[in-house]
């Protein structure tokens, strides 16, 4: 059984036992994550980007430790001193920290340790939450719970990376692909635009990043009922879309002859011809009717561009899965992140929080895209209609493909 398992929590309920039992749950769940692997398998890193397993088990801990037992809990004793430059991710304010490439160094600790440390915080962490919580306090295990979710994901984008580099090509999870089904036609729905409101209101849990809500002008425009799908790509690599530079941003025709791309990442030409690519479940064929993951910005952009498409705004997508009688659109969430036309920036007002943890998206804010939606390695109920994921263009690790958008002419 995993935390998935149990029925929903309310979200509305703000008391402290409900936070309590929001906070054993996300830890279970990382913790049921891991469960499949085994110490080695947590230890390695795949690529700079990627990080370890229980690397991501002790950060998060560390998270916690430093944004809320620390400044908040009288007389806590944190687990280890040496923890602090082992888990800290990108935090300047928090102090120095072993470099993200060099994760895979870190032997030690244990994953035994590190599952150790994970209690001892979690301990902690229980007796902040059966005490008295002020709204800081409250909002600080609220971001730390989002921010578990998110590292949720990564852990399985990583060891997703990390099997695939294996000659073996390790299930994470065995068993076979889900049932193929039908993609269908693509049709184009059209919306009005004009004054739109997109970001989070002040109600609620959101990232920094979503606030403030604000109106932003769109033009009248049409987007896809559903996302581009592997057989859809197959055409594109027959076309020969991966050696036609007039297709290609620059920066991409430059990718794509650097790392050899001729297909989205993980997809290997078997001998018989045939495609399969590296998945959770192990190397399967390509499915034909299921969205292409695995690529990044710049393929996207050259795909749109070969199909006389374009990728929608961020803002576009926003105002279409919100507007009243989109419920015609498909593969909104949990199919694959979709990336936009957006470039990653401040929203008019935006103001990073003071103190260390004005670091978390803020300063990510430029040269990265945005992408909208959420995959099958989201957790459940983790993204929402403002949630702006963000990556490099030219990442195809994370499970991110694309819906098509146009002028409305
Ligand atoms: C939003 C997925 C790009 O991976 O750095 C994790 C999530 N933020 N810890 C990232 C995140 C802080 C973030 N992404
Ligand atoms: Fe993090």
């Amino acid at each position: 059984m995993t935390p998935d398992d149990l029925p929903a929590l309310d979200e509305a309920d703000i008391s402290g036992d409900a936070l309590l039992e929001r906070y054993r749950r996300t830890r279970w769940r990382t913790e049921s994550l891991a469960g499949p692997l085994s110490p080695e398998d947590q230890s390695a890193q795949s690529m700079p980007d990627a990080s370890p397993t229980k690397w991501h088990r002790g950060h998060t801990t560390w998270f916690f430790e430093t944004f809320v037992l620390t400044p908040f809990l009288p007389g806590y004793a944190p687990y280890d001193q040496a923890f602090g430059y082992l888990f800290n991710s990108y935090y300047e304010a928090a102090g120095p920290r072993q470099p993200r490439p060099q994760r895979g160094l870190l032997t030690r600790p244990s994953a035994q340790t590190v599952g150790a440390y994970r209690a001892h915080v979690d301990a902690a962490m229980a007796r902040v939450l059966k005490g008295s919580l002020t709204e800081e306090i409250r909002e600080r295990v609220e971001l730390g719970l989002n921010h578990e979710e998110q590292h949720q994901e990564l852990i399985l984008m990583d060891i997703l990376h990390l099997f695939a580099q294996s000659p073996l090509s390790p299930a994470y999870q065995p068993g076979a692909p889900s049932a193929r089904v039908d993609a269908g036609p693509q049709r184009f729905h059209r919306f009005a635009g004009g004054l739109v409101e997109i970001g989070a209101g002040e109600e609620g849990f959101a990232f920094d990043n979503e606030r403030p809500r604000h109106k932003t002008y769109v033009a009248p425009f049409r987007l896809s009922d559903r996302l581009v799908t592997n057989g859809e790509w197959m055409a594109f690599i027959e076309a020969g879309g991966y050696g036609r530079a007039d297709l290609w941003l620059s920066e991409g025709w430059a990718t794509v002859k650097a790392e050899g791309w001729e297909a989205p990442g993980y997809w290997r030409r078997e001998a018989d011809g045939t495609w399969t690519t590296m998945t959770l479940r192990g190397r399967h064929p390509v499915d034909p009717n299921a969205p292409v993951v695995h690529v990044s910005y710049y393929e996207a952009a050259a795909y749109a561009a070969w199909a006389g498409r374009r990728l929608p705004t961020e803002a576009e997508w926003e105002a279409a899965v919100t507007a009243s009688g989109s419920a015609s659109l498909r593969q909104v969430c949990g199919a694959a992140w979709q990336w936009t036309a957006s470039a990653y920036s401040a929203y008019p007002g935006f103001r990073p929080s003071p103190g260390a943890l004005g670091e978390y998206n803020g300063k990510f804010m430029v040269s990265q895209m945005v992408l909208r939606g959420s995959c099958e390695a989201t957790p459940p109920g983790h993204s929402r209609a403002t949630y702006r994921n963000f990556f490099h263009p030219g990442s195809r690790w994370m499970f991110a493909g694309l819906r098509l958008a146009d002028d409305d002419r």
